[in-house]
């Protein structure tokens, strides 16, 4: 059977996947969901009642994580990395955008920029021996990482100077040949959603 993978581009986890999917050119049927109206897919709601994205249909297997959906296919040497993401980065950048996204909130607290900018120290730390994550060969944990990074950058650029290492790193995976397709795309219309929910507040901070 085709996998069948419920996704929206605007969220990073749902862009992790999708990477993962052009890199490995994998058979899939592809299925896009708005996150705002998800309830409204009934298939997606019967399927997983935690109604997350993304969302992977293997047969009986349903799984609702982007971090084990990209794992399925690469070994489970990027653990760390994936649950750095998953741990660290992701619920940061939650922090940050949800508030944005969900309740009208149009300031950005110190603290919460803060964590985030240390998330980027720590990752600019672990990318000293690159230029991927685990070495020369790009791998689900770049995946995973590159579209949170991608999105946090949309509020907090990723300075060249604070961060050389992360820096080159991001260029290194925005020259992947499938990477405007898979992250690209979705990237740009989370772009334009935070600046129309931050309206005139809008502004990039400058770290
Ligand atoms: N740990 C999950 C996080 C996924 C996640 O938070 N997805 C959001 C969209 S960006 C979602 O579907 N949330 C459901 C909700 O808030 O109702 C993963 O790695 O896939």
């Amino acid at each position: 059977m085709v996998l069948k993978l419920f996704y929206d581009d605007v969220c990073p986890t749902s862009r992790a996947v999708l990477l993962t999917v052009r890199a490995l050119d994998l058979a899939i049927d592809l299925q896009e969901v708005n996150f705002f109206s998800k309830e409204q897919n009934s298939e997606l709601i019967k399927l997983n009642p935690l109604e997350r994205l993304p969302t992977l249909v293997d047969d009986e297997l349903v799984i609702s994580d982007g971090h084990a959906i990209c794992a399925i296919k690469q070994a489970s040497v990027v653990d760390e990395k994936l649950y750095f993401n998953s741990n660290v980065l992701l619920p940061r950048l939650d922090h940050l955008l949800f508030p944005i996204l969900l309740f009208g909130v149009k300031e950005i607290p110190k603290e919460k920029l803060y964590a985030l900018k240390e998330g980027y120290q720590i990752l600019d730390t672990f990318l000293e021996r690159g230029p991927f994550l685990l070495g020369e060969t790009v791998t689900i944990a770049d995946f995973c990482c590159v579209s949170s990074i991608s999105t946090s950058s949309i509020l907090l650029p990723v300075s060249s100077e604070m961060y050389p290492t992360l820096f080159k790193w991001y260029q290194k995976c925005k020259a992947l040949p499938y990477y405007d397709k898979a992250n690209g795309v979705g990237l740009n219309k989370a772009d334009t959603l935070i600046q129309n929910k931050l309206g005139g507040a809008y502004c990039k901070i400058i770290s």
